[in-house]
C-alpha cells in the first residue's frame, strides 16, 4: 500500500494512522504546486485527475481518495490497532463516519481551506471566519469533558489534529477555544502525532526550499 501525500497537508492525517497502528506503508510524496510526484517525476494527475491528496495506492493497485474513506481503509488494513471501531450494527461506527464527514466538510472544506488559499478574497475568509465560529464552538463543547472525540484514539483524531494543525499559518488563534489548544496540545505529545509531525515539517521546509525564488 502507498499513501501519495504532501507535507502537512490533509493526508498527514493517514500518516499519523500508520504510525499508531505500528503498520507499514510506502509514501510517494507530490509537490503540490507542480503536481508531480518526488523521486519517480510522474504526473500526479494521471493518478488523480483534481491533483489532490490523500490518494492510497492498494497493494492490488486500485487507487483510493478522500480522507474520510482513506483513513477507514488504512484503519481496517490494521485491524489490531483498534484506530477506528468496526462497522457493525453499533452507533460507534456510525460516530466515526459522523466526525470524519464533520471534519471534511465544516472544518476542512467549509473554513480552512479558505483561509489557507492566497486567492480567496479578503471579504471570503471573513465570511469563512464567522461562520467557522459555531463549528469550532459545537467541537469545543463536544471535546469538553472527553479526551477524543470517540471513546478513544481514533482516525477522526489523526484528522482533526492535522486540521487544527493549520491555525498556526492562518488567522485563527486556538487560544480563543482553551478546550481545543489542549486537545491539540495532548495530541501533539502522542508519538504517532510526534513522529508524522516532525518528518512532515522537515519535508514542509524542502518543499519550501524548492520553490525559494532564485
Ligand atoms: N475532498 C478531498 C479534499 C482533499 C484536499 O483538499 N486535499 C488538499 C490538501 S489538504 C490538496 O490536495 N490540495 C491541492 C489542490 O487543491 O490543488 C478529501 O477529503 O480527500
Amino acid at each position: 500500500m502507498q499513501l501519495y501525500f504532501s507535507p502537512l497537508a490533509c493526508s498527514m492525517a493517514t500518516r499519523i494512522a500508520v504510525y499508531e497502528a505500528g503498520g507499514q506503508i510506502g509514501f510517494v510524496e507530490v509537490d503540490p504546486k507542480t503536481k508531480r510526484t518526488l523521486g519517480d517525476d510522474q504526473d500526479f494527475r494521471q493518478i488523480h485527475p483534481l491533483g489532490l491528496v490523500p490518494v492510497i495506492r492498494t497493494d492490488r493497485g486500485e487507487l483510493l481518495t478522500e480522507n474520510a474513506a482513506v483513513l477507514q481503509y488504512v484503519a481496517r488494513q490494521f485491524p489490531d490497532a483498534e484506530i477506528a471501531p468496526a462497522p457493525g450494527d453499533g452507533i460507534e461506527h456510525a460516530r466515526l463516519q459522523q466526525w470524519l464527514c464533520f471534519i471534511g466538510t465544516e472544518l476542512h472544506k467549509a473554513l480552512f481551506a479558505p483561509l489557507l488559499d492566497p486567492k480567496a478574497p479578503e471579504v471570503v475568509k471573513a465570511y469563512v471566519l464567522d461562520k467557522g465560529t459555531s463549528r469550532l464552538e459545537f467541537l469545543s463543547n463536544h471535546l469538553a469533558n472527553r479526551e477524543y472525540l470517540l471513546d478513544r484514539f481514533s482516525v477522526a483524531d489523526a484528522y482533526l489534529f492535522t486540521v487544527l494543525h493549520w491555525t498556526v499559518a492562518v488567522r485563527l488563534d486556538l487560544k480563543a477555544w482553551p478546550v481545543l489548544a489542549a486537545y491539540f496540545g495532548r495530541l501533539r505529545e502522542r508519538p504517532s502525532v510526534a513522529r508524522a509531525l516532525q518528518e512532515e515539517r522537515q519535508l514542509y521546509g524542502a518543499e519550501l526550499a524548492r520553490h525559494k525564488p532564485a
